[in-house]
């Protein structure tokens, strides 16, 4: 490497506070380096995937997904950063893939908030920003588009179905408790979900939320929140478990098991969550899940769809592009788990 170009770059990092030791900044300085000079392979479009972390296999089916699908064969070279769990780690991936120079970036933040400098650092170096799965806080015109699944949406229709299916069981005019599990906070994912849910307490004067908390979509929150709950609760008193994801859920049974309340179509509890995974269905088919909301992880057709329109230089018609999705429980769940992908 020439000196010179070595050192501004060096300079140039040492600048923007972002570099402690000299090590760091001339493997930061390296990479900046590889970013601009000309592709490896050319033809491959570069493509960035920031993800959330690991928290649950909605999300290992949806890493999966674009680990599969932007391979070198069909053109592409994936650079993955996991996020981690960690917004502030999200945020310096979104740089150090600006300095890469990469084409596309695709972001599937954690949280809403904090986007908006670096959201315009990756419009002023030409870099489109596609954001997928959750929503970030920035108005739309400032990145390419954003695709995903309607979570007001999926916890509306959670919420009708328990309305029907109470009144199937003559349930109707009883007092209904309910437990809530909420997803990460400030994740459109729990934001959406938890106000599609409680708007529908508003219609339901006999309906109460008896305690609700964040178990950050994880299985081993879902278990411990709920061994904590029903340490505070009186267990005969609950009446509907809502968890705002299967992995949750799947943790919180483990808590119940323990404790042997029994729960599901064959137990005590109204149990319901979402993602739709396989295990959901085999829990529905074995009598432990009532309903679980599908929320398709298989993202990375659509986002290929919005990037490909952008290499031919049209502006993206759809900005905000829903993912269709459906609702499954115990009494279909047999029928449909032969067809799942996850
Ligand atoms: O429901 C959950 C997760 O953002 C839709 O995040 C996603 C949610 C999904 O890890 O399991």
């Amino acid at each position: 490497m020439k000196k010179n170009v070595f050192t501004a770059v060096c300079l140039f990092l040492l600048g923007l506070g972002l570099c402690g030791c000299s090590a760091d900044t001339e493997e930061k300085a390296m990479e900046i380096l590889r970013g601009q000079a000309p592709r490896k392979e050319e033809g491959l479009l570069r493509v960035g995937l920031i993800q959330t972390g690991k928290e649950s296999d909605w999300r290992d089916a949806n890493t999966n997904d674009y680990l599969h699908h932007f391979v070198e064969e069909r053109g592409y070279e994936l650079i993955y950063v996991d996020g981690n769990s960690s917004p502030e780690r999200q945020v310096q991936a979104m740089r150090d893939l600006i300095w890469q120079r990469v084409d596309y970036i695709i972001l599937q933040p954690i949280v809403e908030t904090g986007w908006e400098e670096t959201i315009r650092e990756a419009g002023e170096a030409g870099v489109p920003v596609i954001v997928a799965d959750r929503q970030i806080a920035v108005a739309d015109s400032e990145y390419a588009a954003w695709i995903g699944s309607d979570f007001y949406g999926e916890g509306r229709k959670a919420m009708e179905w328990l309305e029907t299916y109470l009144e199937e069981q003559n349930r109707g005019e009883e007092e209904i408790n309910i437990v809530l599990l909420e997803g990460t906070e400030g994740a459109t994912a729990a934001i959406g979900r938890t106000q599609g849910i409680l708007e529908s307490l508003s219609f339901h004067e006999n309906w109460n939320i008896m305690a609700r908390e964040c178990a950050n979509f994880t299985q081993g929150e879902g278990q411990s929140v709920m061994e904590k709950l029903l340490e505070e609760l009186d267990p005969s008193d609950i009446d509907v478990i809502i968890s705002e994801n299967d992995n949750m859920m799947f943790g919180a049974m483990k808590a119940m098991d323990r404790k042997g309340i029994t729960y599901g179509p064959e137990g005590e509890i109204i149990t319901i969550s979402f993602d739709a995974l396989r295990e959901a269905f085999e829990k529905m088919m074995d009598g432990k899940l009532h309903v679980s909301v599908e929320c398709n992880p298989l993202l990375a057709r659509g986002v290929e769809k919005i990037i490909l329109d952008l290499e031919q230089g049209n502006m993206v018609q759809d900005k905000c592009q829903y993912i269709e999705e459906q609702l499954f429980d115990f009494r279909n769940a047999a029928e449909h788990i032969g067809a799942r992908a996850y």
